[in-house]
């Protein structure tokens, strides 16, 4: 087919999952003939992936596996790209070009934070001055990370920094503040969305396998499982882009939120229970996770009595098997340790919800009691059998150290950490029954050794 000539989305954040989901849609959609597609990546600052990229003529290779089957495919979207760390104004300009129509981003639950308002907020201050207030000027804007309301946060994110934004500010680019305020509101279209697919970082193994299958050295090559998902928000720059993407396998609906709601509190939050266990165990990956007999059991439970009362996806029993079954795809080296980073963040979106309605519902969720004893657990930096390891997190050296202080007695242990708020709230500290139940758990964890209390407790509740 040829590279298409048009990079018309400008995508934040190189990383793997964008690599092999977003960019996958769009390598479809230019196959099919449709030359909008192409990608402008934007690395916010390591250079890596941009580098393999350009040696490798803007391809790579994602395997899509599973246990039964591997097949390779070349993904060609991305076209162009830069670091914006180092080539800020490259960023800027392609997001202020006629040409793009899309910015989508994944840069992670750690990503949305003034620096990046700010960048996009330049971006949109070209575009304004560009382009106008014409219809070429509109974009719509997707958030592709893993947070609730993806869509309006972001939109939250750009307005509240831009109405704080003064003369002395280093935004000095911005022109006037109300009107491109104005301009924002009535331009750019933050949709909601809600991305799906399980993509490892890459691996040695990963690499070799690409170089076998291929013959050619892939420094970027990814391995991910066949299914993927993409839900958006009917609320397009476009209009008519809503049958390009439904034709590829996009889902377009009014409200994202029964998907996302689903994903974040079945998939996202099994992941992490299942990864701290893991961890703790000394298991290396998710699929070694579920080959362990109690943990599958755990995981089915734990979605089943604690969280599916509680989410609105339609057919949740069947969405509940299936990611039983891609959680044991044993293609997927989805290492524990990776799940387990940036904790601090993903939790208050994957399981503090469902504490909540649990609480509002006068229930005690058993099975998320359970995964926090084990996330304290975990905190410990060293598993069951004396290995030491190490996961990234900000606030990894805290955590921590509140964990070695307090050991031993679990009741103090399990408050100091329930009372920090940023991952909390306030409810679940203040609440006895519930700090007593984590408590129990971790003195059984601690005592007798994970297995053994995970038996206790799968005996135990009904
Ligand atoms: C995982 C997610 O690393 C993690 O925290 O839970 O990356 C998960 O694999 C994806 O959200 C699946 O779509």
């Amino acid at each position: 087919m040829g590279s298409p000539a048009v990079t018309g989305v400008v995508h934040l954040g190189l990383g793997a999952f964008h690599r092999a989901h977003q960019a996958c849609v769009f390598d479809q959609l230019i196959q099919q003939g449709d030359k909008r597609w192409g990608v402008f990546g934007v690395a916010m600052h390591n250079p890596d992936v941009l580098a393999a990229l350009k040696t490798q003529g803007w391809q790579y290779a994602v395997q899509v596996a599973s246990a039964h089957a591997s097949n390779w495919q070349t993904i060609s979207a991305i076209q162009d790209g830069c670091v914006a760390a180092l080539e800020r104004q490259r960023v800027v300009d392609k997001l202020a070009s006629a040409d793009t129509r899309w910015v989508t981003l994944t840069v992670t639950e750690k990503g949305y934070d003034s620096a990046l308002a700010q960048l996009l907020l330049e971006g949109f201050a070209a575009r304004f001055a560009q382009l106008g207030v014409s219809s070429a000027a509109r974009l719509t804007v997707a958030s592709c990370d893993n947070l609730s309301h993806n869509g309006d946060s972001l939109r939250n994110l750009c307005l509240n920094t831009l109405m704080h934004t003064n003369q002395d500010s280093a935004l000095k680019n911005l022109g006037d503040i109300t009107q491109l305020h104005a301009w924002i509101e009535k331009h750019c279209f933050f949709s909601n969305t809600m991305v799906d697919r399980i993509v490892p970082q890459s691996s040695a193994a990963c690499l070799s396998a690409a170089r076998d299958a291929l013959g050619v050295e892939d420094k970027i090559a990814l391995s991910t499982e066949s299914f993927w998902e993409w839900v958006i928000e009917d609320k397009l720059a476009d209009s008519s882009d809503v049958l390009v993407l439904q034709s590829v396998g996009v889902q377009v609906v009014s409200d994202v939120q029964p998907f996302e709601e689903a994903k974040l509190c079945m998939l996202n939050a099994s992941h992490s229970a299942l990864a701290a266990m893991g961890a703790v165990l000394g298991l290396s990956n998710i699929a070694d996770c579920m080959a362990t007999s109690p943990l599958r059991n755990f995981a089915h439970r734990f979605m089943t009595e604690d969280i599916a009362p509680f989410v609105r996806r339609p057919q949740l029993d069947a969405y509940r098997d299936a990611l039983l079954e891609r959680f044991a795809n044993p293609a997927l080296q989805h290492r524990a340790l990776q799940i387990c980073s940036d904790n601090s963040l993903k939790l208050p979106l994957r399981w503090l919800p469902t504490y909540t309605a649990n609480r509002i519902a006068n229930q005690m969720p058993a099975h998320l009691a359970f995964a926090t004893a084990c996330w304290i657990r975990f905190l410990q930096g060293i598993d069951e059998s004396g290995n030491a390891y190490k996961w990234s997190d900000p606030l990894a050296n805290h955590l921590q150290a509140l964990v070695h202080q307090n050991w031993g007695d679990d009741q103090l242990c399990v408050l100091s950490l329930l009372q920090i708020t940023s991952i909390w709230g306030e409810a679940p500290s203040k609440d006895l029954a519930w700090v007593e139940l984590v408590s129990r758990h971790l003195h059984a964890i601690r005592t007798q050794g994970l297995l053994q209390a995970l038996h206790d407790l799968l005996e135990t509740t009904p």
